[in-house]
């Protein structure tokens, strides 16, 4: 699922049809700053270190303030379990 194109790494497009796959409703200008958020090094692509790094983060439950995006992803993702 997360690595479609068969290197590791997530594209935009594929980042966008994993959201919608989770179920999470966001525009088009969200999603691209959430994947610019996950892209820490910036190339315009996700590995799954970055993903997985920054979606553990988002489910901590210690952590502090989260935006609108994340408790929604959170959300989703806690459905799942
Ligand atoms: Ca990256």
């Amino acid at each position: 699922m997360i690595c479609q194109d068969g290197n590791g790494k997530i594209g935009r497009d594929e980042f966008a049809a994993f959201i919608d796959e989770l179920g999470v409703t966001m525009t088009t200008e969200e999603v691209a700053m959430l994947f610019d958020t996950i892209d820490r090094d910036g190339n315009n692509s996700l590995c799954l270190d970055e993903f997985s790094e920054y979606f553990l983060d988002v489910l901590a439950e210690d952590r502090g303030a989260t935006t609108q995006i994340e408790a929604t992803l959170r959300t989703a993702f806690l459905k799942g379990e």
